[in-house]
Order: structure tokens, then sequence, then C-alpha cells
């Protein structure tokens, strides 16, 4: 409250640059990757996009009066370093061990993607960072496609992937894993198949509609129960009419406030971290993509600083 908040460098939610995750307990991060992406490119932009949407936001939640800000130290970590970036294997490992320095500085880490290929390292790396015999997270996870699928024109690194690649390598539990917000044709049942035979709750949007929201929140907790838990919310969830700066986007989708709501009703379960991906700013002149990512970011942001500040 200090400076107006249009003025000085953009960082999320204006809080401060952290060269490192000492005294942080909530690692604010960009990842802007997108060679993970089957289509359309553009998720690389989301970082800086949703840095500068976020400067709308304020700090005191209109309805649980929490300030996060207040909670614990939330910091931007500036962008995982990407040397890299053309060679997909290499680039896995960096961001994978990234945050595995994070676990290990017991930072709970809320991303900004870049495409959802990158929540496998993200996974992959808090496992191997956590105290051993830690049990992997269950999953609420929220997109208009499961991401399930195998490899894709040879390549296993892919944003058609990451929850696949995550429940071969042990580092997610399929069995605690809700899927919300399905929809749209695919050239192959593969990945819906997937991810049922496996364990993972999927919830098609016609489900969704059908139940209302209330229940689908009772549902998730249902699912994922006690234990540790990580949310990944993909914007292509959300009906592009809400949010069309996107690779692939699916109309028929969640509405913004059906989102809000969503969240909010997630209070008290034990969040490990959480991302928001796939803003992809070429696709949105209005810039709107990038203002309800943030403003979802921010509801995340609550709910890690509400579990941060309850942990022992
Ligand atoms: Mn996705």
């Amino acid at each position: 409250m200090t400076a107006p908040r249009y003025t000085g460098i953009a960082t999320f939610m204006r809080t401060p640059l952290a060269s490192s995750p000492g005294n942080v307990d909530i690692g604010l991060v960009g990842v802007p990757y997108d060679g993970g992406v089957t289509n359309r490119a553009g998720a690389r932009h989301g970082p800086r996009e949703l840095r500068n949407a976020s400067s709308m936001t304020r700090t005191i939640h209109h309805v649980t009066r929490i300030n996060p800000y207040a909670l614990c130290r939330v910091a931007d970590l500036g962008d995982v370093p990407l040397p890299h970036v053309y060679d997909h294997t290499a680039v896995y490992e960096d961001i994978c061990s990234f945050y595995q320095a994070l676990a290990q500085a017991g930072v709970r880490p809320l991303s900004a993607g870049g495409d959802h290929s990158i929540t496998f390292p993200i996974l992959a790396g808090l496992h191997a960072g956590s105290p051993r015999g830690t049990r992997p997270p269950g999953i609420i996870h929220i997109d208009a496609h499961t991401d399930t699928w195998g490899p894709f024109m040879g390549s296993k690194f892919h944003h058609g992937g990451p929850f696949h690649q995550a429940t071969e390598a042990g580092v997610m539990d399929p069995r605690r894993t809700i899927q919300i917000g399905i929809r749209g044709a695919q050239n192959t049942p593969a990945g819906w198949d997937y991810s049922r035979a496996h364990g993972m709750r999927v919830m098609f949007i016609e489900e969704f509609d059908e139940l209302g929201v209330q229940a689908v929140i009772a549902e998730i907790r249902r699912v994922v129960g006690e234990g540790p838990v990580y949310l990944s919310f993909d914007i292509d969830a959300l009906d592009p009419a809400y949010a069309p700066g996107t690779g692939t986007p699916e109309v028929g989708g969640i509405s913004t406030l059906q989102a809000q709501t969503l969240l909010r009703g997630l209070r008290g379960l034990d969040f490990i971290g959480g991302d928001l991906v796939e803003v992809a700013p070429p696709f949105d002149p209005s810039g709107n993509t990038a203002l309800v990512g943030a403003t979802l970011m921010y509801e995340i942001l609550c709910l890690l600083a509400e579990r941060c500040a309850a942990a022992p």
C-alpha cells in the first residue's frame, strides 16, 4: 500500500522477489515453457502476463476475510531457469531439480505455466525433495482434458500426458485423484481409459453441471480424503467465453464464478502446492485470460496460506 499498483517491477501479486527459497513459505514461480504443446504454442508467455495482471489483485479475500500475506511469507521466486529449452528431456530435469530444492527448503510452490507438461517434473521434484517415505499426493485436477495420454508423435513429454507420467513414476496417487471438467472429442479414448483403469475419479462436464458445485466439492473431499494433495488448474477447464487465451480451448466449460466457488470449498485440505497452467496470451488480445488466471492463482494462494498457517 506504499506505492501505486501500476508501478515498479511486475512480480506475482506484487510480492517481493526472492533469489533463494530460504525464509519463504509459499513460493510463486513462473515456468515459461510450452515445448510440450501438441498444437498451438503460446503458454511460454503466460508467466509475464500473469505477473502483470496479478497487480490487479488485492490482499483480503472478500468471502473468507483471509489475508494470505499476513498468514505466511509469500515471495516471487522468479522463473525456473531454462538453459536447455530446446531439449525436452533436459528441460524436465531442470524443472524437476528446481522443485526438489523447493521441497527440501520446505516451500509450498504455486506455479504459473507454461503448458501442462510442466506438472509432471514439478510433482517429480516435490516428491524427490520430500523426506523419504512421504506419501505421494492426491491430485485435484481441473481441466477439459484428463492429460493421461501416452507418448505422442515420438515423445512422452507433452501437455496431454503429465498425469500418465506422474502415475507411472509413482509421484502422485491416482486413487486419491479427481479430474473435473473433462470434455471435448478425442482421436483416441486412451487417456480417458487410462485414468479410469488407474483408479482416478473422472468427472465429465455433464456430471459437473448436473451435480452443482457444492456436490462437486463434497465429491472432491471424498476422493482426496486425508493426506497430501496437489491442485493443478488448467485454464482450459473454463469456458473459452471466460478464458479464450489458451492453446486447446473446449466450449461448454466451467464459469469463472463456479471455479471460484469450487476453490473456496477446498479450505482445510493438506495442500503441498498448486499450479495454474496453459494461459497463452497471444490468443487473447483482450488480456482477460491472464486476469482470470491471476485471480484464480490468488484463490489457490489463499488455500495454501491457510494450510501453511495450520502446519506444525
Ligand atoms: Mn491440461
